[in-house]
């Protein structure tokens, strides 16, 4: 395996104001760097990347942390000898290069056991399985000191809406999420767990599919302080809906434990672009909501390299999306000091605030008033708002005119 390392590309790249830097708290899965390009219509185009050298070059890179299902460390069906020599290097070379493992999570997908879910599988010898796949890779996860452990309901759904009732489906879910729930807490682990949304792929139909539904399941566990949201960007998008609005509906609620940056073109299947590569608009306000909301977790992505590329297409793909994001981090800083944008936004949100007084919550004098009250909607609905303006603006800072 050739060192890019030693290549001058992470070095150059490292000297500008946009290099990533361990504060940024940029993190990848194995599986993302790892991708070797297979696709339903065709095979393996690159060479497996080994998790030393992996977290080593990421590591030069500048990210923060990485992350991994347990299959993607340890493969599937190792002795425990073979898994605790590759725990043992693993730890070794996360010392070595400074970096962490902040989320860990099942792959409860790959093996055709998983062909009809885990979960929510219709046969109870599986969903057995999948509750002991899971309490070993949380052990794994909680060994290299993950605290947020995500599920991704891979192949929760039905490709045949005949042959599970929905309703019971979901009870399956909570069942196993309830059971996990104690097992972390028995253990005394200092786990929380973050659900992963996605409508479609490879199922035809995923249960739980967006995030809004996940964080109404949520709320029936029973132990919904334990459970939050891993939210991805490709999926929202895949569902047609504004992504941004989904973080900023999780975050406010305390929920947003983790996220999946990424890219996509509409609602296709799930692309997995390089961050910031397409939707430049949708990104920039991403950013800003992160940032400006108070995000404090891992900036994790979980993306691949376009099936194209090489090793070096690989690492030119992570800094790509740490860069892109870091850009986009800018252009918020610039959106907040730029004085026209902020006494355009002063003057909109400003309105005719002898009205404010009525809109502080409910009390019957309020209720009087309020319904006696003669407005003037004529001269109400002649407003112009200014968000052509506004928009432009925006989109100025966005294309690094302003
Ligand atoms: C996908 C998912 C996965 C999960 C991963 C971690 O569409 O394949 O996004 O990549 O994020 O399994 O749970
Ligand atoms: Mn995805
Ligand atoms: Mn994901």
């Amino acid at each position: 395996m050739t060192d890019l390392l030693n290549k001058p590309l992470a070095n150059e790249a490292a000297s500008d104001q946009y290099a990533p830097k361990k504060e940024d708290k940029f993190t990848f899965g194995l599986w993302t760097v790892g991708n070797r390009g297979r696709d339903p219509f065709g095979d393996f185009v690159r060479p497996a990347l080994d998790p030393v050298y992996t977290v080593k070059t990421l590591a030069g890179l500048g990210a923060y942390g990485v992350t991994f299902h347990d299959d993607d460390l340890v493969p599937f069906g190792s002795s425990l000898a073979e898994r605790d020599r590759i725990v043992k290097e693993f730890k070794q070379a996360l010392d070595d290069y400074g970096m962490i493992v902040p989320m860990a999570t099942t792959n409860l997908f790959f093996h055709p056991v998983f062909k009809d879910g885990a979960f929510t599988a219709v046969d109870p010898a599986v969903r057995a399985y999948s509750l002991q796949k899971t309490m070993r890779a949380i052990d794994l996860g909680a060994e290299l000191g993950a605290k947020t452990y995500v599920f991704w309901g891979g192949r929760e759904g039905v490709d045949a809406e005949a042959s599970k009732d929905p309703t019971i489906a979901l009870k399956r879910m909570r069942e196993a999420l309830n059971f996990l729930c104690r097992y972390v807490k028995d253990q005394g682990y200092d786990i929380k767990f973050a659900m992963e949304p996605k409508p479609n792929e490879p199922r035809s139909d995923t249960y739980l599919p967006t995030v809004g539904h996940m964080l109404a399941f949520i709320y029936t566990l029973d132990y919904p302080e334990m459970v939050g949201l891993n939210p991805e960007v490709a999926h929202e998008n895949m569902a047609g809906l504004n992504f941004t609005h989904g973080v900023a509906q999780a975050l406010e609620a305390g929920k947003l434990f983790h996220i999946d940056l990424n890219d996509q073109k509409g609602p296709r299947y799930d692309q997995d672009l390089r961050f910031g590569s397409e939707s430049i608009k949708n990104n920039f306000f991403l950013v800003k909501l992160l940032e400006e909301k108070g995000y404090s977790g891992p900036r994790h992505f979980d993306a691949h390299a376009y099936r194209t590329e090489d090793e070096q297409g690989v690492w030119d793909f992570a800094l790509g999306c740490m860069r892109t994001y870091n850009m986009f981090k800018e252009k918020v800083k610039r959106f907040a000091a730029d004085k026209e944008i902020q006494g355009l936004l002063a003057e909109i949100n400003g309105g005719d605030q002898t009205f404010q007084g009525l809109l502080n919550g409910y009390t019957p004098e309020t209720v009087q008033k309020l319904k006696g009250y003669d407005f003037n909607i004529d001269q109400l609905a002649t407003r112009g708002y200014q968000y052509e303006k506004l928009d432009q603006l925006t989109i100025e800072v966005i294309l690094g005119v302003r």
